[in-house]
């Protein structure tokens, strides 16, 4: 066992009322990740609690079978007490307390131990009594997974794999993105044999879009336009799309890759109307440095990845813009 490991698990062995956490918006990782450590929580006799910032997004329900996650605001007095009181708060796929939104404060003002367990880069030793951080692993859970491994294999129930393939699933995207080695098919292996079902985890997590949301899509794809020897793409979503369908702004995500899947696509754009703002979402290839293109929005964000919010302008006049301020940024 890893001396970090060795140094978490004293500190869990040593404690009863543990609060789990992860960050704000919870993909299937952070999902995944308090949920199997609850899981082997409660097998080693303890009392864990499980409370979030958001609530659980609704194709990741399922693996809280038995409903146990609370959201903080939810009930926030009784929350803050479960906090307070706690020996030991458990932190998951992040490693900021800032990124708890509405808990941060509770965190930070309880006098119960702190560790943290994560993937990310920028870990403030100073806030954990102790902490494993490790960039290499693809997801939390596969940390999770050599954690509770080490300390004993008969733990990783069909539960706790179902959870954890889940979170090294969505976190490796699918087994597509950089970091998927032959380590992650060996720990997903070993998950499958404790009863992980790749099957039904995949089509619990990704087979879930319904007839109104398909149409979103359709109308969205309809509305693309290509530039620039169609290496640009611009869609849009208007107001009209998610009264007519019953959808929101929750509905859109996923056409950044819809468009970016699209073979010669260097810049993609997708152009959301919102109440009094648009919201535009800029996706890159390779060396294209969309933040600066943000920036001339007012926005920000990664070289790959960036956004503004465009006020008092209709939709065909930002897009105008944008493909002008594209071709200088093309040229350049
Ligand atoms: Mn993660």
């Amino acid at each position: 066992m890893e001396s970090n490991f060795k140094e978490v698990k004293g500190i869990i062995d040593s404690s009863n009322k543990i609060v789990l956490t992860t960050h704000v918006v919870p993909d299937g990782d952070a999902i995944g990740s308090v949920i199997a450590f609850y899981e082997y929580l409660k097998l080693k006799s303890k009392s864990p609690v499980i409370i979030n910032h958001s609530p659980t997004p609704f194709n990741l329900k399922f693996l809280d079978k038995d409903n146990s996650i609370k959201v903080f605001l939810e009930n926030e007095k009784e929350n803050a007490k479960l906090i307070e009181e706690a020996d030991l708060i458990i932190i998951l796929d992040t490693n900021e307390y800032s990124r708890t939104r509405s808990m941060e404060e509770s965190i930070r003002n309880s006098g119960a131990k702190k560790i943290c367990i994560d993937h990310h880069t920028g870990i403030k030793p100073e806030l954990y009594s102790a902490y494993i951080s490790n960039t290499e692993y693809p997801s939390n859970c596969s940390i999770l997974y050599d954690y509770i491994k080490a300390d004993n294999d008969k733990f990783i129930t069909k539960d706790i794999a179902s959870a954890l393939y889940v979170g090294i699933m969505t976190d490796t995207g699918s087994f597509r993105h950089p970091r998927t080695d032959a380590d992650v098919f060996v720990m997903c292996a070993d998950l499958i044999r404790k009863g992980a079902d790749p099957v039904s985890l995949y089509e619990n997590i990704y087979a879930v879009t319904t007839m109104e949301n398909l149409k979103l899509s359709a109308r969205f794809i309809e509305s693309l336009e290509f530039y620039y020897d169609n290496k640009v793409v611009i869609g849009n979503v208007t107001q009209k799309d998610f009264r007519d369908l019953g959808l929101n702004i929750d509905h859109v995500e996923g056409f950044s890759s819809i468009i970016m899947n699209i073979l010669g696509i260097k810049i993609g754009v997708v152009l959301v109307e919102l109440k009094d703002n648009i919201k535009i979402s800029f996706r890159s290839k390779g060396d294209i440095n969309v933040s600066e293109l943000a920036k001339v929005f007012e926005g920000g964000g990664h070289k790959n990845a960036a956004g503004a919010n465009v006020k008092n302008v209709t939709m065909p006049e930002l897009k105008n813009e944008i493909i002008k301020k594209l071709q200088t940024y093309l040229d350049s």
